[in-house]
């Protein structure tokens, strides 16, 4: 039996995605970022990190949205969601989960949220929220010309990379990023998606604490 832990973020977004593009029956738990719910001792048991999402699938206990997004695509995709292990396409796959994850969500978005945000929480740092936004705008235009002459990252499949680009683009829109009309459309097509829409509406049924 699958369970996720978490929700209301864009990166708990990705894990719900997941199991709704693949039609799982999973069941979720719903626990919020800064609400204390993920310093509780049941929650550190699973993860010591303190953060979400995690999954739960028999004794397997797994954290990271990338990681989680891509044993779900690998054990019940089965080639479906992710390239197959062992082929270029599958070191493509890695290669754009790892610059979504370093590039568009670490050292960028998140820097962002942390220091603008959060700033309660991680300090007011406005050279680094500067070099965030430069960042994000810079390496972006990778994507956009990467897009401008296929529907999906990897081609014409739609993938988990997908999933985690999307859950990137949706929160740079609401940042006030100005996206180019071929991210926007990109965007607009992935979100229209019914199990982007199922996975959507119940991530975002409660709220991250303050
Ligand atoms: N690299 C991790 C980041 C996870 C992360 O930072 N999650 C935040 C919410 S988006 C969190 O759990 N924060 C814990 C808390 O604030 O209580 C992933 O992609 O899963």
């Amino acid at each position: 039996m699958i369970s996720i832990w978490g929700g209301a973020t864009s990166r708990t977004l990705r894990a719900h995605w997941a199991c709704e593009e693949l039609e799982l029956t999973y069941t979720p738990r719903l626990i919020g970022s800064r609400t204390g719910e993920t310093q509780s001792a049941e929650f550190r048991r699973l993860n010591p990190k303190e953060k979400i999402p995690v999954l739960c699938d028999g004794d397997l206990v797994l954290s990271e949205s990338a990681a989680i997004v891509t044993y779900l695509a690998d054990t019940y995709g089965r080639g479906n969601l992710a390239p197959l292990p062992f082929t270029p396409e599958r070191a493509l796959y890695n290669q754009w989960l790892s610059f979504i994850q370093m590039e568009l969500d670490a050292h960028t978005l998140y820097v962002m949220r942390k220091h603008k945000d959060l700033a309660n929480l991680y300090g007011e740092a406005p050279a680094a929220i500067e070099t965030a936004i430069a960042g994000f705008n810079k390496q972006i235009q990778v994507v956009t010309e990467h897009l401008a002459t296929r529907p999906f990252l990897l081609g014409e499949h739609f993938t988990g990379a997908d999933i985690m680009l999307t859950s990137i683009l949706t929160w740079a829109q609401n940042y006030g990023f100005d996206l180019d009309s071929t991210l926007q459309t990109y965007t607009a097509a992935q979100t229209a998606r019914p199990a982007y829409k199922r996975a959507a509406k119940l991530n975002f049924s409660i709220s991250a604490g303050a």
